[in-house]
């Protein structure tokens, strides 16, 4: 069985106000083509179809497009929502759809009831996990705790007994979004933590051939068999070091995995660059990032007269424009966004209550209390975008 893996198409983002339908356009040819050249059995699409859970109508007429051509190509397809889509939204005309040969399994209640497909081995059993908020789904699966792990356990526990009761032999497939632990995050990803918690163990999917993750936006491999396709496109700078792949994965008749990283199409090369003004307008080896996007932090002590002018005359596509004053005495002067870098949000507050009380940070109960107020904030936001 041949799969291609493909995760996070973001379809409607934008990247720093430019548009990328084109880009995102040029992905889905690059992708029935490369269905057709590799003789793809199965596609397999591992959430966050859509940037927002009420994406604009050119999303959603590409979506309609890709559905069309994928369908057309005769190549079934699996796909799942993750947590920027609205899985209710998405999942409208599921079953109709699905007679063309294109499961969406957007329904948590769908986690343990698989798409079968055969290769001349015997069946593949695929399990679609729509994005699993755990406040929405605890009951539902029986969880004994609203965590990522409790729900993602349970679901798997469906899994589990599903193919006890197939014949022996049968390989199975489970496509998720989540942030399983080992994974390396960038700045595109909307942050799941609830609880503190957002990495998952990998040994929650032990048992299945094959995981189609999604949601981390770079291609990595946490094991042989579990995997991120990443995104096709870069939708942050963080990801200048990417390269932008699906996965090409053969699953043999006894369950063996091999894979490789089939390239997609780089619409503009990203860049960061890092300086003073002159020395960026000035230094020859910058050359080969003239055509690219950019983003620039400008290290000058004193901010230069109109910078975005300057180097848009070298960099026509510079979208970022950052400072970061060099200072000789640092961290007393470090800039409020160098103090904000790699913490969360709970680690802001805490510094904030240490500042505003002369440094007695809060104690265990206030500390609980901010981290259910978090909580309760990111469950909220989660709920509105299922029902609204
Ligand atoms: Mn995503």
């Amino acid at each position: 069985m041949r799969m291609l893996h493909t995760s996070d198409w973001h379809l409607g983002r934008s990247f720093h106000r430019v548009s990328l339908l084109e880009a995102q356009a040029a992905y889905l040819d690059h992708l029935v083509a490369a269905v057709r050249e590799h003789d793809v059995d199965v596609v397999l699409v591992a959430g966050d179809i859509y940037d927002r859970a009420v994406p604009p109508l050119t999303a959603v007429e590409l979506f309609d497009t890709a559905l069309h051509r994928l369908a057309d190509a005769g190549v079934p397809t699996v796909m799942i929502s993750g947590n920027h889509d609205s899985g209710r939204r998405l999942g409208v005309a599921a079953g109709l759809i699905e007679r063309a040969g294109i499961h969406l399994r957007t329904d948590p209640a769908g986690a343990g009831t698989p798409v079968l497909l055969a290769d001349t081995h015997g069946d593949v059993a695929f399990y679609g996990f729509p994005y699993l908020e755990p406040a929405l789904v605890r009951d539902q699966f029986g969880a004994d705790r609203a965590g990522h792990e409790s729900v993602l356990t349970a679901a798997m526990a469906r899994v589990r007994a599903d193919l006890a009761g197939r014949p022996p032999g049968t390989r199975s497939v489970v496509l998720a979004h989540a942030f399983v632990a080992g994974g390396a995050p960038s700045d595109s990803e909307r942050d799941i933590t609830v609880g503190g918690v957002a990495a998952v163990p990998s040994g929650v999917f032990d048992g299945v051939d094959y995981v189609a993750l999604g949601h981390l936006h770079g291609s990595q491999t946490i094991t042989e068999r579990i995997r991120y396709s990443g995104s096709p496109l870069a939708y942050s700078f963080s990801e200048a070091g990417h390269r932008k792949t699906m996965w090409l994965v053969d699953l043999d008749g006894d369950g063996t995995v091999r894979a490789e990283r089939i390239d997609c199409p780089v619409p503009r090369p990203l860049a960061r660059l890092r300086g003073r003004l002159d020395d960026l307008l000035a230094d020859p080896a910058l050359d080969r990032h003239e055509d690219a996007w950019v983003e620039a932090t400008l290290t000058d002590p004193v901010r230069p007269a109109d910078p975005m002018a300057r180097l848009t005359e070298r960099f026509p596509h510079t979208l970022s424009l950052l400072f970061d004053p060099e200072r000789p005495d640092d961290e007393t002067g470090a800039s409020y966004a160098r103090r904000l870098r790699d913490r969360d949000d709970q680690q802001v507050a805490e510094d904030f209550v240490a500042h505003v009380r002369g440094g007695a940070g809060p104690d265990d109960q206030e500390r609980a209390a901010l981290l259910r107020a978090f909580d309760d904030v990111r469950v909220d936001m989660a709920r509105r975008e299922v029902t609204g």
